[in-house]
């Protein structure tokens, strides 16, 4: 028998989220027999039909090289194009769309800033980051340390998953030249003390980048409150298509970096004798751009514009209070991440189960979650876990979904017990 009767007190959401379902197309199939429950949205959201329409839209009326200003179609595509630049500046509430950057994503804007950052770093210097990052917030920090013999120095956690602000406080020195932290870890759903951290940093002449590829999702960041220099996000946990990311940021930081990439678009002029770099953000965007992937992330944020934020934070805050009242309906599971300041992301283990048995046994329930390291073995070597099972939501999910969540975890936890 399956016993959700646990006391539901979590509010209900005040927007529409049967309307909301509706505009995401993907969320109505069914998968394995069984309506989809779609609960890997840390991994990657899905799409609305917004987005699928303009890019739709934009390759059958628009599409053309960018800033080659030949002809109509090129103008409409740079039209589009730079106008899906200008809808992350305020997005974001940058100052200025020369401090856009558009990336791969937010593994590419790290590698961009690690790299152009490196002529700054010395023998001894450090850089600072912590034991909830992802590798993506991590890896390009060792290679450029490795180059310059600077050292990557981990903040810890603590056992409930927050930032150990002591140990932060305590790392700090005049060696550190770059704190690289996120503002949401992917494994715990923490959401780190930003500004406070920023803040400190900046006192001390340090630069700033802010990982915000799990935080862009829930809350709209806006980097000149958070005080960072650089801040990176991708699109397609943003509910855009993949392909496409961001870096922010300050323009004099980026005036001062050498360029990433070389090729088209980056140059002012190429001669044999001497190359000049292109003005902000162009010298950051060698090559042609990923044109349609900018018009649906724009599409994308455009339509998270017409929610209302607040009510969808709230109706994201209700489905994790559900998902924590059930816990406890489930013999032997255990959540890992249990800090005061979380978004709807669910790390956990069950007694005696593998991760990837829950992972399987959900699926073929038509649950979709992700199971493994998530990319953070530091974060699983310091909980001595191999990996863990992720629930992680979205506005479009719902209570029912949630409590399918924990009806199949019974299911799979009776059969392995
Ligand atoms: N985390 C997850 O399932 P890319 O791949 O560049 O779009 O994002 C990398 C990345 C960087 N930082 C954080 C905090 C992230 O969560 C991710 C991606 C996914 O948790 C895939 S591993």
């Amino acid at each position: 028998m399956t016993d959700l009767s646990v006391a539901n007190t979590a509010k209900r959401p005040t927007f529409d989220v049967e309307a909301i379902r509706r505009d995401f197309p993907i969320l109505s199939q069914q998968v394995n027999g069984k309506p989809l429950v779609y609960l890997d949205n840390g991994a990657s959201a899905q799409k609305p039909e917004a987005v699928l329409d303009a890019m739709d839209r934009y390759y059958r009326e628009m599409h053309s090289n960018v800033h080659r200003g030949a002809h109509t179609l090129g103008d409409r595509a740079t039209a589009a194009f730079e106008g899906a630049r200008e809808t992350v500046r305020r997005f974001l509430n940058a100052e200025s769309t020369r401090e856009i950057i558009w990336t791969r994503g937010t593994t590419e804007a790290i590698n961009l800033v690690a790299n152009g950052l490196a002529p700054r770093l010395k023998a001894g210097d450090e850089i600072l980051v912590s034991y909830m990052e992802h590798h993506a917030n991590i890896v390009p920090w060792q290679m450029i340390a490795e180059r310059t013999g600077a050292k990557v120095v981990p903040v810890q956690v603590t056992p409930e998953g927050e930032l150990d602000l002591e140990s932060f406080t305590s790392l700090l020195n005049d060696r550190t030249r770059i704190l690289a932290i996120t503002h949401v870890s992917n494994v715990l759903g923490t959401v780190n003390p930003v500004a406070a951290l920023m803040e400190q940093a900046k006192a001390r002449g340090i630069i700033t980048l802010v990982d915000g590829a799990q935080a862009a999702p829930h809350y709209q960041p806006d980097v000149r409150a958070l005080g960072c220099d650089f801040y990176a996000f991708s699109s397609h946990k943003l509910f855009g298509p993949t392909g496409i990311g961001v870096l922010y940021g300050k323009a004099q930081l980026l005036e001062e970096m050498p360029p990433y990439q070389g090729g088209g678009e980056m140059i002012e002029r190429v001669s044999f004798e001497r190359t000049t770099w292109n003005t902000l953000p162009y010298k950051f965007e060698a090559g042609t751009p990923a044109i349609a992937e900018a018009v649906g992330l724009g599409a994308a944020i455009d339509y998270l514009n017409g929610l209302d934020r607040y009510a969808m934070e709230a109706a994201e805050s209700a489905l994790l209070e559900r998902a924590n009242q059930l816990v406890e309906t489930v013999p032997g599971m255990e959540i890992i991440g249990t800090a005061k300041q979380k978004v709807p992301v669910m790390s956990f283990k069950i007694a005696g189960l593998h991760p990837s048995d829950i992972g399987t046994l959900l699926d073929q329930q038509g649950i979709a979650i992700r199971t493994g390291h998530h990319c953070a073995m530091p974060l699983m070597d310091f909980y001595g876990v191999p990996g863990t099972a992720r629930a992680s939501f979205a506005f479009y999910n719902t209570l029912d979904e949630v409590e399918s969540l924990f009806t199949a975890l019974q299911k799979v936890q009776r059969l392995f017990a």
